[in-house]
């Protein structure tokens, strides 16, 4: 007994509980600046709620959570208004947002209003982040809505429980025991997600079995439904396109079809009857394999529109993917997307949304934009991010993601003149788009921490909020989820936000400098596979990007090459279009630059390469040291965790730097520059280290 009081006691003191990472950034544990959390105290003493509705029973219950964990108090509920210190209210504000709130405090009082109480529930999560982040609650005077309507994430679980490219653990959905038992962590996921904002969530992978949509599986979808409701999130299904031929027994899926089109609205009925808020149906047609439209000689307007209508009589949206690459030898796939979609541009029907990538080829570690942001005027396209790391090192490297998304973001299309950012194209302000969207490719899973690397809760973090408001930093975000994640000290804080917002370009460095693409392990997506020269497709070559060769490295995509830099407007192309002038992150995207080249900095493109390779390896050297200072002040298990996944990357990084540059000086047959040293490993045996990742 006394042993184990010894051990609370030291636990106490040196603040060493483990934290294994499930609550995420809500971690709630006590303010320890005595000053600050009275402050806090006496404005969450008292609560009155004016609303009475599921949403109110979650917001109450998610003070009290707060109050107790940050402050050590139970508010008391009160039905006097004027007596409470903190008031929740729905009535009718200024912004007709119905997800806007504001938040007015005087001396004595703080009143959070939204024209609904969902609104309510995301000013109270604005209030507590304050307080988790540290900042006076005084003077308030906030009006915050979103600019994004839709703020999604996509989840690519399967029925059997596995995920595409998840490297979490299983799925979080246990299918098996619905829609009998909720489990309590469906719970936590929409607490988490109603924090930032995410307002809805495709439940299934893209490449999606017919069976989300039996009645079997809808009851499932609909015990779900229910359970995110309170939190504001609406349920949508990821379909294939051929349920009607799976399910159903027709002949056809032909879009134009009576028998298909009847089919589907039965079906669309059959989906709303259960769950009259679902959000609608998303679909990845004819890509990669899926059915779609042109099975039958019909195009992706038809496929979408025959959609479209069946479920428009229940304000359901279709929400239809670019991501279509056909393999044409002669062509470019960067060029595909915009080449299929842009010219349907206005003939899509108003409850049609394409979700497009933020690049043109596919979430790689750096991609210029698609050009479709900027060219669909009277369509709206919407901005699919990829969080689960599928090019960006798994769960064993730390890659905050903030940066990246914030770059794509911010890239002028030009499309009405300066300043038509990629952030004012989805958010509807360049083309007046009357839905908007931005959604995550899910890094959730099994896992207890959730995202199986600690970090990597971040880039959920980031996406939510910047899909609140797509002109938040990157930096800003980092600040908030250090804070909110681990509340310690100052110095702390700041390190390890520094670590994130240089790890996105140290990984780049490492494995895609100078912005050669697709270079990484054919299949599984994972390491360095340079080399890759036949697949099944070529363009699912590593070959078909890098183009290296005697002369030099890079894909030509000016008007000498593919011409694809001519898809972007002519103020966006000329940023890419002189080999002299591009900034060097975007460089063999779109030339092939000559291995002796020099760039602005005055060295050679190989050397420039091999330094990038080097000096990203260093960097991870850094990375490690800068954690090691970590130690002792944030929670044992989380440190070392980290600790142990940066030896992984450390090693890992070795491994890319390496096999890359062995590789790549075949072709440039020039040598590793001074300072470094070419590796004392062969290329043969830097390939045969695949087969061992291969089984991960
Ligand atoms: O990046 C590729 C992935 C596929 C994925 C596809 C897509 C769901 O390798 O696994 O399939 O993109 O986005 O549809």
């Amino acid at each position: 007994m006394r042993f184990i009081i010894l051990l609370l006691l030291s636990m106490i003191s040196y603040g060493s509980f483990a934290d294994d990472g499930y609550r995420l950034w809500l971690k709630y544990d006590r303010i320890q600046n005595e000053t600050l959390r009275k402050n806090y105290a006496q404005k969450l003493a008292s609560v009155s709620v004016n609303f009475s509705d599921e949403t109110a029973k979650v917001t109450v219950s998610e003070i009290e959570k707060a109050t107790s964990g940050l402050l050590g108090i139970k508010s008391k509920t009160l039905s006097n208004t004027a007596q409470a210190t903190l008031v929740l209210k729905v009535g009718k504000i200024e912004n007709e947002n119905p997800e806007a709130f504001e938040i007015k405090s005087s001396k004595n009082q703080t009143v959070i209003i939204s024209n609904t109480s969902k609104g309510v529930l995301y000013g109270v999560f604005e209030l507590i982040r304050r307080m988790q982040t540290s900042e006076s609650l005084e003077n308030l005077k906030i009006t915050s809505a979103p600019k994004i309507q839709l703020r999604m994430l996509n989840h690519w679980d399967n029925n059997n429980g596995t995920i595409e490219r998840g490297y979490a653990g299983m799925s979080m959905w246990k299918w098996y025991e619905l829609p009998e038992r909720i489990d309590s962590r469906y719970i936590d996921y929409a607490r988490a997600n109603a924090s930032i904002g995410i307002n809805g969530t495709v439940l299934n992978n893209v490449n999606a079995s017919a069976r989300f949509i039996t009645p079997e599986y809808l009851g499932k979808v609909k015990a779900l439904a229910d359970a995110f409701r309170p939190y504001g999130i609406k349920v949508f299904l990821s379909i294939n396109f051929a349920s009607p031929k799976i399910l159903g027994g027709l002949k056809t899926a032909d879009p134009l079809d009576p028998e298909v089109k009847h089919w589907w609205k039965s079906k669309a009925d059959e989906v709303y009857k259960l769950i009259p808020d679902f959000g609608g149906f998303v679909v990845k047609a004819n890509s990669e394999g899926e059915p779609g439209p042109m099975d039958f000689g019909r195009t992706h307007k038809d496929g979408a529109n025959m959609l479209a209508e069946a479920i428009a009589p229940h304000n359901g949206l279709i929400i239809w993917r670019a991501f279509v690459y056909n393999f044409d030898p002669k062509g470019d796939r960067f060029a595909a997307a915009y080449n299929e979609f842009k010219r349907f541009d206005g003939e899509f029907l108003p409850n049609i949304i394409i979700q497009v990538k933020n690049g043109p080829i596919d979430f790689q570690v750096r991609e210029p934009i698609s050009p479709l942001f900027g060219a669909m005027e009277k369509t709206p396209v919407s901005m699919e991010f990829q969080l689960t790391q599928e090019y960006l090192g798994w769960a064993t490297h730390w890659v905050y993601e903030g940066p990246m998304f914030e770059e794509v973001l911010k890239t002028d299309t030009h499309a009405k003149g300066k300043g038509s950012t990629v952030a004012k194209v989805i958010d509807g302000e360049v083309f007046k788009y009357p839905i908007t969207s931005m959604i995550g490719v899910a890094n959730t899973g099994s896992d207890r921490n959730w995202t199986g690397h600690p970090m990597a809760q971040a880039n959920w973090y980031a996406l939510g909020r910047m899909a609140w408001n797509p002109e938040l930093t990157s930096e800003k975000i980092a600040d908030e989820w250090v804070k909110m994640t681990f509340q310690s000290d100052s110095k702390s804080s700041e390190t390890i936000k520094k670590i994130m917002l240089e790890s996105r370009e140290i990984y780049t460095n490492y494995t895609n400098p100078l912005g050669v693409h697709h270079v990484m392990g054919e299949g599984h997506h994972f390491g360095p596979e340079p080399w890759v020269e036949k697949a099944p497709r070529p363009d699912w070559t590593a070959l078909y990007y890098h183009r290296a060769d005697s002369i030099g490295i890079g894909f030509d995509r000016t008007e000498k090459g593919s011409n694809s830099l001519g898809q972007y407007h002519p103020d966006l192309r000329s940023k890419y279009s002189d080999i002299n002038t591009i900034q060097p992150e975007f460089l063999l995207w779109f030339h092939h630059a000559p291995w002796t080249h020099k760039l602005q900095n005055g060295k050679t493109v190989w050397d420039e390469m091999v330094t990038r390779y080097y000096e990203g390896v260093k960097s991870v050297e850094k990375m490690q040291k800068e954690w090691a200072t970590m130690e002792g002040k944030i929670d044992s298990e989380t440190f070392e965790n980290v600790e142990a996944r940066l030896k992984t990357q450390y090693k890992e990084a070795l491994w890319w730097r390496d096999a890359s540059v062995l590789y790549f000086q075949k072709y440039s047959k020039m040598p590793v520059p001074s300072p470094y040293q070419k590796s004392t490993r062969t290329l043969e045996e830097l390939k045969g280290l695949v087969d061992v990742y291969h089984v991960r």
